[in-house]
C-alpha cells in the first residue's frame, strides 16, 4: 500500500525495531499510532517523528499483557482515525536461560508478551480490519521461530508459535477479508532485547571474545518492514528472514 496518510499501529515503539520502523514509517507519511509501556520514551519519540517528517502521531501507554487494556486502545485508534490499515506487532522481550535454572517468572513473561500480547492485539484490530475489508498484519518473529538453540528454549517456543500463528493467519484473513499478514524473522539486531537477560552463564557466553557476531542496525530491520508493509495490492510479502552477514 502507499503509505501516505495510512494508519498505521506500532506496539514496542519506544525502542529499538518498533522506534525504527515508526522512524522509516513516517518518512514515507503514514499517522502513526506509538504504543508501549514507557510513555515520556514514546513522548520523545512522537516530539521527533513531528520536527522531521511533520507527522502527527497518537501516543498510548500500554502493556501489550493486559487484555483488557488492549482492546480498549485499539477502539480508541478507531475512534480518534476511524480506520486501522497497518499493525506492526513488535512488541516483545527475550529474558533467555537455561532450562534448568527454573527461571519460572521470565517464561511467563515471554509468553505474556511474546505470544499472549501479540495475540491480544490482532483481537484489538482484527474487528476494524474485517469491516473495511483491507489491512495488513505484520507480526515480528525472529531466526528463534525458525531454529531452536541452548538456551533459547522458551523463547524459541514463544517465536516458533509467532511464525505458526502468521502462517495460519494469512491461509485465514487475506482471502477472506483482504488482510494482508507478514512474518519478519530478525537474526541478531543492537537493541535493548538482551537488557532484560539474568542468567548468568547466557550473558557470559554472549560476552566471549570468540564471539564474532555483529549485530545489525534497528533500521535494518525497519527497512524489512517497510518494504513488506508498501507492496502493491496484489503482492503479499508473507515472510522475510534477515540475518546479519556473520550469524551463522
Ligand atoms: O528490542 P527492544 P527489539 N507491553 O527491547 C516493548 C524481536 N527480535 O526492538 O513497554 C508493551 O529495544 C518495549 O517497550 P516498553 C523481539 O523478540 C529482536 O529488538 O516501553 N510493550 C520495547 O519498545 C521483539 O519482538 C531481535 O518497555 C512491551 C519493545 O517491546 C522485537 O524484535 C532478534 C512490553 C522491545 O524493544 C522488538 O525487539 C530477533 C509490554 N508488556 C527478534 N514488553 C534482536 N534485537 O536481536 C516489552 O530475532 N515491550
Amino acid at each position: 500500500m502507499k503509505l501516505k496518510d495510512k494508519v498505521v499501529v506500532i506496539t514496542g515503539a519506544s525502542s529499538g525495531i518498533g522506534e525504527a520502523t515508526a522512524m522509516r514509517l513516517a518518512a514515507d507519511g503514514a499517522k502513526l499510532v506509538l504504543m508501549a509501556r514507557r510513555e515520556e520514551r514514546l513522548q520523545y519519540l512522537a516530539q521527533k517523528l513531528m520536527d522531521e517528517h511533520q507527522t502527527d502521531s497518537m501516543v498510548v501507554k500500554l502493556d501489550v499483557t493486559d487484555r483488557a487494556a488492549v482492546l480498549e486502545a485499539f477502539e480508541a485508534v478507531k475512534k480518534t482515525y476511524g480506520r486501522i490499515d497497518g499493525l506492526i506487532n513488535n512488541a516483545g522481550l527475550m529474558p533467555v536461560s537455561f532450562l534448568d535454572k527454573l527461571k519460572i517468572d521470565e517464561w511467563d513473561r515471554m509468553i505474556d508478551v511474546n505470544l499472549k500480547g501479540l495475540l491480544y492485539c490482532i483481537a484489538g484490530v482484527l474487528p476494524v480490519m474485517k469491516a473495511q475489508q483491507s489491512g495488513h498484519i505484520v507480526n515480528i518473529s525472529s531466526v528463534a521461530g525458525r531454529r531452536v538453540g541452548p538456551g533459547f528454549a522458551v523463547y524459541n517456543a514463544t517465536k516458533f508459535g509467532v511464525t505458526a500463528l502468521s502462517e495460519a493467519m494469512r491461509m485465514e484473513l487475506t482471502p477472506t477479508m483482504n488482510i494482508k499478514v507478514t512474518v519478519i524473522e530478525p537474526g541478531a539486531v543492537a537493541t535493548e532485547l538482551t537488557q532484560t537477560i539474568t542468567d548468568k552463564d547466557i550473558l557470559d557466553s554472549f560476552n566471549k571474545p570468540s564471539n564474532s557476531l555483529k549485530p545489525l542496525e534497528a533500521d535494518d530491520i525497519a527497512r524489512s518492514i517497510q518494504y513488506a508493509i508498501s507492496q502493491p495490492d496484489e503482492v503479499m510479502v508473507s515472510e522475510i528472514l534477515v540475518m546479519p552477514r556473520s550469524q551463522m
